[in-house]
């Protein structure tokens, strides 16, 4: 998809690592960032076009040629017998989630979205988009000098092309660059899709025992007075996909997926109409009667299956807030990835169906993360403490999702406690002209 991305990775010094001594090298090179590659631009399919499909997934920003089977592919260079700390990025736009797995490596994961968890050893990680974890590889399997990496998308991107790197082994990591030009890439399903799995949502509850929920990796440290608090505020938030089956008539963000349905994104099917300026900058500009929840929506929408208004949930500076996300969807197929900004959560609950919520929660040491796959028909159930003043975007991932809708804001405080913009900060606003018609 047409757009930039790019890795950011913040470093703390290594002693203050509470995972130091189980990695050798944490080198620049190693960070592996999916994006998705698609023949055309994501424009087109915003109103009035057709749709076109995910072509394949980039690993770190480099694939080979998919109908042939050859070509270039990303080499990741490791030292034989050492440890080896790679961050993986989820960077996909488009709607599905990506499996990871290196050939004869197990993968020890150590941290999810930035936040220290126990160790965790996997054969595979399935990551959606806007995740991070990160993880260890020990490269001390000598029957080879180079394996596959792969990059296999799921969900309703199943049938596509997988994608691949390599990993080789060198004797001195330095001064290796050069990418590896291949004319043979493995089959579809060439080696094994077996073993542990990590954060798969579709198959929460099916009893597969090799399939680890994400509610299973143990954060290392927990802050029980949140963990253990009754919430200060309770919100239950459904993730809408919204189909008409043609143009409303009305321009709206939607965007048209296959079949040429016009589709709107939700939260409790509210689709978030932006403002026409920043809140928390030109704070004072607000007209506090945009704002709109499920309780209190405008006058033209009442009667109305689905509103356009600026999505709040509001709530006190320091309390403790909990949100039950429900998945609509007929399948856990589309697993919606929900992102909040400004604050992590703790995710206490996660289940494969929306309509039998179990109550039991993990509080011991649940993980502790800023994005969450929401099983498609599923729940998930975060928690954490407002003390972040501000506002807030919380979405899903999926550009097309969040660009048509699927998204609210969290205000956190009053205005009077939220930081200003600085003095000459830009402003911006609404300048189309007046039009009468
Ligand atoms: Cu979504």
């Amino acid at each position: 998809m047409n757009g930039q991305h790019g890795a950011l990775i913040i470093r703390e010094p290594k002693d203050n690592d509470p995972h130091k001594d189980l990695y050798d090298f944490d080198h620049p090179e190693h960070y592996i960032i999916l994006s998705d590659w698609v023949h055309g631009y994501a424009e087109d399919y915003f109103p009035g076009f057709g749709t076109t499909l995910l072509n394949g997934i980039l690993i770190n920003g480099i694939s080979h040629n998919l109908s042939t089977s050859t070509g270039v592919v990303k080499t990741f260079y490791v030292e034989k017998g050492r440890r080896h700390r790679f961050r993986l990025i989820d960077s996909v736009g488009f709607g599905c989630s990506v499996q990871l797995r290196i050939e004869s490596h197990k993968l020890t994961v150590i941290a999810a979205d930035g936040s220290n968890v126990f160790p965790k050893e996997v054969d595979s990680i399935h990551i959606n988009s806007g995740e991070r974890f990160d993880f260890v590889l020990r490269a001390n399997n000598y029957k080879k000098k180079e394996y596959w990496i792969r990059a296999r998308a799921l969900g309703n991107c199943e049938s596509y092309p997988e994608s691949f790197a390599v990993l080789k082994y060198v004797d001195n990591l330095e001064g290796q660059q050069e990418h590896i030009d291949y004319q043979n890439l493995p089959m579809l399903g060439e080696f094994p899709d077996d073993g542990l799995e990590i954060n798969n949502p579709e198959t929460i509850g099916k009893g597969h025992l090799k399939d680890l929920p994400i509610t299973e990796l143990a954060s290392l440290y927990v802050n029980k007075s949140i963990l253990e608090a009754v919430p200060d505020y309770r919100f239950t938030v459904s993730v809408d996909d919204i189909i008409l089956p043609e143009d409303p008539g009305q321009y709206h963000n939607y965007f048209v997926r296959l079949g040429n349905v016009a589709t709107y994104g939700a939260f409790n099917n509210i689709s978030f109409a932006e403002q026409h300026f920043p809140l928390l900058t030109q704070s004072e500009e607000i007209n506090q009667d945009t704002f709109c929840d499920d309780r209190n929506l405008p006058d033209r929408c009442h009667g109305k299956d689905f509103c356009f208004c600026t999505h709040r949930l509001k709530v006190r500076l320091n309390s403790i807030v909990e949100v039950t996300l429900l998945g609509t969807e007929e399948k856990n197929f589309m697993n919606h990835p929900i992102h909040l900004h400004g604050s992590h959560f703790y995710i206490t609950g996660i289940g494969s169906n929306s309509s039998s919520i179990s109550y039991e929660r993990q509080t011991e040491s649940p993980p502790y993360k800023d994005t969450l796959s929401v099983p498609g028909s599923g729940y998930a159930i975060i928690r954490f403490k407002a003390d972040n003043p501000g506002f807030w975007f919380f979405h899903c991932h999926y550009d097309y999702h969040h660009a048509a809708g699927m998204s609210a804001v969290f205000q956190v405080g009053e205005l009077s406690e939220m930081n200003k913009g600085p003095k000459d900060f830009p402003k911006c606003g609404n300048y189309l002209p007046d039009i009468e018609y």
